[in-house]
């Protein structure tokens, strides 16, 4: 255990005034917060970051996407522990999602940092802090899009000329703020995050801590629904292919495959619709939207698959629309390593906080950062399970307690706790090597 008497930052209160100095940034009316990936507000978040990271002697990188590190580096071409989330939101959204586990990962880390100068035991891991870029995919799509690079799973290449709704590259965006990086991803040996539940679990059984253990699956869809322009006032309506009907009827019938499944096994929804061409006296000729269901259950999520299918293809012959479903982002039913689950689990005993293993059901970095590196993703109380919406809360306590844990997690990853059990686990003979 770190000795708390240094490492608390006056019980956390540094934490607080730092988060709201934070979420001054893209402020809205509502409480909220707007701040898409590769805007002005951004780069405001980015250059709040870098100062209060350079102020405090981190080493700040980019890399080719943008993604942003804050490096401690106590052993020379050591590894390092990572640890953080993004500071992009939603459009009109919540201050925490993302934001709070990017200023969690800074204050853990720089607590973490100071326990290593009062002890002089020096980590065989170096640490990092890191900001993804891009992971709620509001303007560029897919989701996760930083890390996905970062773990190889799309090529920053191919994620640089991603374009916006408006034919803004990822490439043009990056390079306007100053983020198109050039500097390589620092070499991680295990990685940490802290995100807002947004959902109503933890709230609802008292619990401070929620150890994810396994993300629900994603299907996300893109659909292109294509009918033929005409007159909305002279054509017949036996001569129409209204490309809007034919969408309507595809984003109601995603809504009802959701009540076809008990237990609310399947979740489905549309968020975004581009009509073309848009204008009030011309029949829709097509029609751009995203699809996404998630489930817990790959057979529940496959079903749900086949019926839609069957929907598409009563809705084209009923309207005369040709509709496309193309796969944007897939991601299925996976665990987090066990092993990162029994440390949290520990560090929360001996913290004196509740804690609970539970699913995800939104993706995360961690989501992608689990399949490469041992990852331990831990979740903090939202209010009444608010999330993407002005009013999503997180109580000052809850956000203190997450940060207390963090760091301590934070601190055993660095002395190669994680890592040693995962190899233990896997093969016993290997740990000896190390
Ligand atoms: O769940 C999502 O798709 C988002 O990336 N959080
Ligand atoms: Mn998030
Ligand atoms: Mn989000």
């Amino acid at each position: 255990m770190i000795d708390p008497t240094i490492n608390t930052d006056r019980a956390g209160e540094d934490f607080i005034a730092d988060f709201t100095s934070l979420s001054r940034i893209g402020a809205t009316p509502g409480g909220g917060v707007h701040r898409l990936a590769g805007t002005v507000e951004d780069g405001q978040l980015r250059a709040w970051l870098r100062n209060w990271l350079e102020s405090r002697d981190f080493t700040v990188t980019i890399d080719a996407v943008g993604n942003m590190f804050g490096l401690i580096e106590w052993t020379p071409n050591a590894p390092y522990v990572l640890v953080g989330s993004h500071l992009d939101s939603q459009p009109m959204a919540g201050r925490f999602d993302g934001a709070y586990g990017v200023l969690a990962a800074a204050h853990a880390a720089v607590r973490v940092r100071r326990n290593v100068t009062a002890t002089g035991q020096t980590p065989p891991f170096n640490l990092a802090v890191v900001n993804w870029f891009n992971e709620e995919g509001a303007r560029f799509q897919p989701s996760m899009m930083g890390s996905s690079v970062f773990t190889g799973k799309l090529s920053a290449e191919h994620v640089l000329a991603i374009t916006d709704p408006d034919g803004v590259s990822v490439e043009q965006a990056l390079t306007a703020l100053g983020y198109r990086g050039t500097d390589a991803a620092p070499e991680t040996a295990a990685y940490a995050e802290i995100h807002i539940e947004q959902g109503r679990h933890l709230e609802k059984d008292g619990v401070s801590i929620g150890l994810v253990d396994a993300t629900w699956a994603a299907h996300k869809y893109s659909a292109v629904v294509r009918g033929e322009q005409s007159h909305t006032g002279s054509t017949v309506m036996a001569d129409r292919r209204d490309a809007l009907v034919g969408a309507s009827r595809l984003v109601v019938a995603l809504r009802d495959l959701a009540d076809t499944f008990a237990d609310s096994a399947l979740h489905t929804s549309v968020g975004q619709l581009f009509a073309l061409p848009n204008s009030p006296v011309v029949v829709a000729s097509e029609v751009r939207m995203v699809l996404d269901l998630r489930s817990a259950d790959a057979e529940v999520l496959a079903e749900a698959d086949a019926r839609l299918h069957e929907h598409v293809a009563v809705i084209e012959k009923r309207d005369g629309v040709h509709i496309e479903l193309t796969q944007a982002h897939f991601w299925g039913v996976q665990s987090y390593q066990p092993e990162g689950i029994d440390l949290a689990r520990a560090v929360a005993g001996e913290l004196g906080l509740s804690s609970q293993t539970m699913m995800t059901l939104a993706g995360h970095d961690s989501t992608n950062l689990k399949d490469v590196v041992p990852t331990v993703m831990l979740f903090v109380p939202s209010v009444d399970g608010i999330s993407h919406n002005e009013g999503e809360l997180t109580h000052d306590d809850d956000a203190r307690a997450g940060v207390d844990m963090l760091t301590e997690v934070l601190a055993r990853m660095c002395q190669g706790a994680l890592q040693d059990a995962v190899l233990q686990h896997a093969a016993p003979a290997q740990v000896a090597q190390r």
